[in-house]
């Protein structure tokens, strides 16, 4: 429900002096200040309504102001804001680690630290892999998104915007590709298999016992939301275990419910040694956490983990109230049942045009990957996928379309060609529907 063009006055009026007072490097999808958000609803500055398929990139899953989080936010706000954990202590931060470490993949002894952000657990993680082995070694895959603090900015593979200009980068670490069917030359039916043995390659080159973690999200987020081909996962965890190797699973975005499971490595069924949380964890509130193994957790000595405002009791107050909400399962099955509203809503426009190469996702994480029609091959080759042509212009086109609309789509992808879409896992039905009919709307428009 609109009821300016967007940006309005006020939003415009705030743009400008946000553009006076900060750096260009902050960029911004949709240029819309927000009033107040819950439901799927985003409301701005000029009362207009927007829905919101993007939950501030996968963090408001119980919503942007369930009361679950707000009712604990304001209740522990009021008796303390701040201790540091590591200076006095407080039970908000036992009770999130107790939780994760019952609720993680594998029912071995486990140990939870928190942080505040996705980085930092992805870096503390890999702390723990090298003091654990002695190793120095990382390996990550291509399309890989793991953040923007230096060692994760290594590990992420994509350049601009994130990495150039901001180099050199710490070394050791190294790049295997990841099991995308859609994009595998072989096409995607030996995909894991092929996949699995460029990693055989990879450790066998760099000496796999070199090598500290390997570093995967079960399900790729920035990097195209990609659903690695089945098999993928477990050949991982196999190699892994057979050097030595802590498998690390990135779950920073797919994780917390978001795929209809609580962990998106639930989907094969894989038990890694590290867990990497973030995001919807916190309810909107910056925290995070590595929950892994005890006896690789408690490699590292006394005070070699932490942080000022790790495990903040704020935040962990916020992760409590996630937590609640997520516990009977509720929402995962509505997150589940999104995939189902999404996929019968766009499936049919894969068929249609030949500018949507896919739909895939799980969950209340879903995409849609656009590419340029492909002039006929004269001379094709069986035995190879003809490497779709990928159409980021397309999918700008049908995320600004959508944002003129006032639904918040954001655009992924290495080649940013992909649209992809985050609900809050609370989003009514409607809403939701509403929101769809926007985007194929878009998608048939600007294709
Ligand atoms: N690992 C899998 O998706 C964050 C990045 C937004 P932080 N993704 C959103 C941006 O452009 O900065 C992410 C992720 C995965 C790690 C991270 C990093 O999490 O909380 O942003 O540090």
């Amino acid at each position: 429900m609109l009821r300016t063009a967007l940006p309005g006055p006020r939003s415009r009026r705030l743009q400008q002096r946000r553009d006076a007072a900060l750096p260009h490097g902050l960029g911004v999808t949709l240029p819309v200040f927000v009033d107040r958000a819950g439901g799927g609803v985003l409301v701005d500055v000029d009362g207009n309504h927007l829905i919101d398929l993007a939950s501030g990139i996968a963090v408001t899953s119980v919503g942007a102001s369930a009361p679950a989080v707000v009712s604990r936010v304001r209740e522990q706000a009021g008796r303390f804001t701040h201790t540091c954990f590591l200076v006095t202590e407080y039970d908000g931060y036992v009770e999130v680690a107790e939780r994760l470490n019952a609720l993680t993949p594998g029912d071995h002894p486990k140990r939870t630290a928190l942080f505040s952000t996705g980085a930092e657990a992805v870096e503390n993680a890999v702390k723990i892999a090298r003091a654990a082995t002695g190793r120095p070694g990382v390996v990550v895959f291509d399309h890989a998104y793991h953040g923007r603090s230096m060692m994760t900015l290594a590990m992420t593979a994509k350049e601009v915007p994130y990495k150039s200009g901001f180099g050199p980068f710490p070394g050791e670490v190294h790049r295997a590709p990841y099991a995308y069917p859609l994009r595998w030359p072989g096409g995607p039916g030996d995909c894991a298999e092929q996949a699995l043995a460029a990693l055989r390659e990879l450790l066998d080159r760099v000496g796999a016992d070199t090598v500290a973690a390997l570093v995967v999200e079960p399900l790729q987020g920035e990097g195209g939301f990609v659903v690695p081909a089945p098999g993928f996962l477990p050949g991982l965890e196999r190699i892994a275990r057979e050097h030595g190797i802590v498998l690390v699973a990135d779950e920073v975005q797919a994780g917390m419910g978001r795929t209809g499971t609580l962990f998106a490595c639930e989907h094969e069924g894989i038990v890694p040694d590290l867990v990497c949380t973030a995001k919807a964890l916190g309810g909107g509130l910056p925290l995070a956490a590595v929950t892994g193994r005890a006896e690789l957790m408690d490699a590292v000595g006394p005070g070699g983990l932490g942080g000022t405002y790790a495990g903040n009791p704020v935040a962990c107050a916020a992760a409590l109230g996630v937590l609640e909400m997520l516990a009977d399962g509720t929402l995962l099955q509505r997150a589940r049942r999104i995939e189902g509203i999404v996929r019968d809503r766009l499936e049919p426009l894969a068929d249609e045009l030949v500018t949507v190469a896919e739909v895939r996702g799980r969950g209340a994480m879903m995409a849609v990957e656009f590419v340029r029609p492909h002039s006929p091959d004269p001379d094709p080759d069986p035995d190879t996928n003809p490497d779709p042509d990928p159409d980021p212009d397309l999918a700008r086109a049908v995320a600004a379309r959508c944002h003129a609309e006032g639904v918040v789509t954001l655009v992924c992808g290495t080649y940013g060609n992909v649209v992809r879409l985050l609900p809050p896992l609370v989003i009514p039905e409607d809403l939701l529907r509403e929101g769809l009919d926007v985007l194929v709307a878009a998608i048939r428009s600007a294709s």
